[in-house]
């Protein structure tokens, strides 16, 4: 070997011990902002909490370590969008209900569904993506008693300007006998019925946070390592907020209830933040507390929002951490009995004390006409 390249290669490992040194030392840093705790993984965590389901199969621990597994690599795929010619509209142009697929959402749909299809714990899954349940081959003999439903990629007509999006997931038991293959029926559950639900959000950090009906924790990806962390445990929405998140652009479209409850909002002198990303805004509710409101508009009557992939995964951690969802007609978000697997819903879901304010202000307006 010449000098030069011997030079290279020394040159490169001395690089590569500084990385490590670096990364050990970053990790430090992360223990001692754990409270001087040990680091819990996911993995850990998940494993550690089987024994709080009704069914501790493994079966319920193997799908969620799977939908970590995915979300570690749309992680990867989201943070270099810029990089590599994956932002933008996909080849295939529009999905089943007209919108744009992006790039990155065909992207974060097929690793999701790669990931399932691996263990096996999941019979079929229901994406919006895709127009019909899609059936998962068993992995050998196994016979899988879950079905997954997901938005791979929430808010993404924000992926082209940097702005955070999500996955956001719900998993059910299915009904059907698990000798044959899974049925439409499987999907249309009500939000009651989940055994688990959780979004991914890609932001500032990534950070997963799940339910699985035992409280709401947060795990935060710690790149240094790869691994999401617990960093956010037993999350509680706080009973009231500052600030409503609304897509106060449709103002005058809202109903006549929509617009006095708006109207107070503004002289309570609340915050209006709306990133238009629902994971995003949902997650800083979940931890300042404050209001997000979906209603009608006269381009959505009956709302915009997926009742069985966003509306009620994040209804059930909201519920979770001690809030509150409802529709404009003020029922529950999780007792509403789908009929379809793409069905849109109003939705109104926050801080209890402020979803309750909202309530009031339907029951006494909209009787009124607009
Ligand atoms: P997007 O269309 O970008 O996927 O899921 C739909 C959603 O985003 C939500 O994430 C977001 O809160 C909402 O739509 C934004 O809709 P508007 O642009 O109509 O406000």
């Amino acid at each position: 070997m010449t000098p030069f390249l011997n030079q290279i290669q020394s040159e490169t490992s001395t690089t590569i011990m500084a990385t490590a040194k670096k990364a050990a030392a970053d990790n430090g840093v992360l223990h001692s902002q754990t409270s001087g705790n040990r680091i819990i993984t996911l993995d850990e965590f998940i494993i550690r909490s089987e024994k709080d389901f009704d069914y501790a199969t493994g079966e319920l621990t193997g799908l969620l370590r799977d939908i970590g597994v995915a979300a570690k690599i749309i992680n990867r795929e989201v943070n270099k969008a810029g990089l590599v010619n994956i932002v933008g509209e996909a080849d295939s142009g529009e999905n089943h209900s007209g919108d744009m697929q992006q790039k990155l959402d065909v992207y974060a749909n097929e690793k999701l569904i790669e990931c399932l299809q691996n263990s096996g714990e999941c019979c079929a899954i229901a994406s919006e993506e895709n127009t019909d349940i899609l059936n998962i081959p068993p992995v050998g003999s196994k016979k899988s008693h879950y079905v997954v439903m997901f938005d791979p990629l929430d808010g993404s007509s924000n992926i082209d300007v940097n702005v955070s999006v999500g996955t956001i997931f719900a998993i059910y038991r299915r009904e059907s006998d698990v000798s044959g293959p899974a049925t439409k029926a499987d999907f249309l559950q009500a939000g009651n019925k989940q055994i688990a639900a959780g979004y991914v959000l890609y932001g500032t950090s990534t950070i997963l946070v799940y339910t699985t009906g035992r409280g709401v924790n947060g795990f935060t990806l710690d790149p240094s390592i790869g691994e999401f962390c617990l960093s956010h445990r037993n999350m509680r929405i706080p009973e009231h907020g500052q600030t409503y998140s609304v897509n106060q652009g449709y103002y005058s479209k809202f109903d006549l209830e929509m617009r006095r409850y708006i109207d107070h909002c503004s002289d309570q002198n609340y915050g209006l933040r709306y990133i238009g990303s629902m994971v995003s805004d949902i997650h800083r509710i979940l931890i300042q507390g404050g209001i997000f409101l979906y209603p009608s508009t006269r381009k959505y009557p009956k709302g915009k929002l997926r009742l069985l992939y966003e509306c009620n995964p994040l209804s059930l951690l909201v519920e979770q951490a001690g809030g509150k969802a409802i529709n404009t007609q003020l029922k529950r978000i999780l007792e509403v009995e789908p009929t379809e697997l793409h069905q849109r819903s109003t939705i109104v879901i926050g801080s209890p004390g402020m979803v309750d304010e909202l309530k009031a202000f339907i029951e006494r307006y909209s009787a009124l006409p607009l």
